[in-house]
Order: C-alpha cells, then sequence, then structure tokens
C-alpha cells in the first residue's frame, strides 16, 4: 500500500509555508494534524533545497531540527524522517527519535554513507543533477530516465557496501532536481520501470513548479494538480508519496483504491 510522507519545513524561508512553522509548537501542530489525516511519515527539513537558497550551518540546522523532532517523537508513533544531507545532523536526528534519512545529496557527502550506516535507519536516496544552486541551469541529459536509475543503482549499491541493508534503502527520481518540463515528464512516465527495480521508490511532486507549468497556477493553487499526480505514481507502483496536503492525498487514494485503479494492499 502506499504510504504518505507529509512534508515539515523547519525553515524560516521555505517557499510554501512563509517561515509560518519555524517555532517548534506550530511545527509540532502542523506535524501532528498531518499525523490525524493520515500521514506515515513525517519528513522534517532544516535546510531550504530552493535553487539560490543560501546554505545552512551546521548548528543552525541542528537548531532547527532537532528540536521539533524530539517534540514529534514524544507525541506519536509515525516515522520521522529528516531531510538532511549533514552527518552531524543525522546522528542528531536519529537519537532524537527520527527513524529515517532523506539525503537529496543520496549520501554523497563527506561522512553521510558512514553515518547513515552506523545510524542503522532507512535511508532516502534523491537524484540531483548538479547543486540546489545551479541545478536548475540547463540541466542536460541523453536519456534521463536511464541516467536518473543508474545513479540511483549506483548509489544503492554503495549503501549495501556500506552495509545498509537493501529492506533500508528508498530511492527517489528526484522531481525538479535538475531537470527541464521534458525531463520531469519523461521521467514520471518512467516510474513504472523504476518501480520494478529491487528498492521501493519515493516521489515528490508535491505543489512543484513541473505542476505549475502544466496547469498555469501558482504554487498555491497547485492542491488538484498535486493529488492527481499523486494518484498516477501510486497507480505506478510507487510505496511513499511527499506531500504538502496530506488530507486530499489520504481521501484520493481511499477513492482511487475503492474503484480499482491501485493495489489493494
Ligand atoms: C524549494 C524547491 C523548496 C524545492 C522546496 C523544494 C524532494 C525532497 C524536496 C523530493 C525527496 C519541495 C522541494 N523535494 N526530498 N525534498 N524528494 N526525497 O518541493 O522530491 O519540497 S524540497
Amino acid at each position: 500500500m502506499t504510504r504518505v510522507m507529509g512534508i515539515l519545513n523547519a525553515t524560516p524561508d521555505s517557499f510554501s509555508d512563509g517561515g509560518f512553522w519555524t517555532d517548534r509548537d506550530q511545527a509540532l501542530r502542523h506535524a501532528l494534524g498531518m499525523v490525524a489525516a493520515g500521514a506515515d511519515i513525517i519528513d522534517v527539513g532544516g535546510e531550504s533545497t530552493r535553487p539560490g537558497a543560501s546554505p545552512v550551518s551546521v548548528q543552525q540546522e541542528l537548531d532547527r531540527v532537532v528540536p521539533v523532532v524530539e517534540a514529534i517523537a514524544a507525541e506519536t508513533r509515525a516515522t520521522i524522517s529528516v531531510d538532511t544531507s549533514k552527518p552531524e545532523v543525522m546522528q542528531a536526528a536519529v537519537a532524537a527519535g527520527a527513524g529515517m534519512i532523506n539525503d537529496v545529496r543520496a549520501l554523497r557527502g563527506e561522512g553521510a554513507l558512514e553515518t547513515a550506516a552506523r545510524l542503522g535507519v532507512v535511508v532516502c536516496l534523491m537524484h540531483m543533477q548538479g547543486r540546489p544552486g545551479d541545478m536548475q541551469h540547463e540541466p542536460r541529459y541523453a536519456n534521463v530516465a536511464a541516467e536518473v536509475e543508474a545513479f540511483l543503482l549506483d548509489r544503492a549499491g554503495a549503501c549495501r557496501a556500506a552495509g545498509i541493508p537493501g529492506e533500508r534503502i528508498l530511492i527517489d527520481p528526484g522531481f525538479g532536481f535538475g531537470k527541464t518540463l521534458e525531463h520531469n515528464l519523461s521521467l514520471f512516465r518512467a516510474l513504472p520501470r523504476l518501480c520494478s527495480l529491487a528498492y521501493p521508490v519515493l516521489v515528490g511532486v508535491s505543489r512543484k513548479t513541473m505542476l505549475g507549468a502544466l496547469t498555469g497556477r501558482p504554487v498555491e493553487d497547485r492542491v488538484a494538480a498535486s493529488v492527481a499526480a499523486a494518484v498516477l505514481a501510486a497507480a505506478h507502483g510507487v510505496a511513499v508519496l511527499r506531500v504538502h496536503d496530506v488530507a486530499a492525498t489520504v481521501d484520493a487514494l481511499k477513492v482511487a483504491r475503492a474503484l480499482g485503479a491501485l493495489p489493494a494492499c
């Protein structure tokens, strides 16, 4: 059954929430609301990966993320994921109760792979071409689906070599990370194949620019587009959907399942 990961931004400059959730109690309320709406996982992020966003220091990221993870862990049994590339933040977040590491750099940073392996938690490996600051500057591929697949299998292999068992690895094509609209559409159409590999697939398309390009709508009006894409991703076999709008996504998945568009469990 497709699981839902609710996005919790612990950044003051996140494009969707405008910094409103930076306060620990607001963040906790947001997280508990998403769990009540059916989220299985809460993804806590303290570093904005927005193109051009300024890098965040280790201490800043720790200050943003750790209190929020602690507060959520004290109140729910939902899995807490930490969206980070920094070994220090991985370690502190897991000590505070996180059970998953979501790294948009696929554990390529100094010490990240070894730290994740030692911590013994689930990891999500995401594909990105370039770095957050320059990734949308003329991304190029000969065959985007084949290159993303090869990258993800290579990183999964590196994880296994470092001692992370295959059951703890998720792969993610990284929609919008160094990709044009055409690249994103090709990747989406290739989801059935990606889902046939040895690892469960996580997809994040919620409110993204590609949906703005398809609908002409600004970020605050992309819920319907996001839900449509989430349901189709689930039908393609995706294991985890990373979304802002948990209640709408969960409703749509219930209906799609009842109508036979998704596997029963
Ligand atoms: C600005 C640009 C703000 C992009 C936020 C974003 C993914 C992720 C993000 C994803 C995984 C967003 C992104 N996207 N982690 N983190 N997969 N695993 O739209 O697609 O949330 S940040």
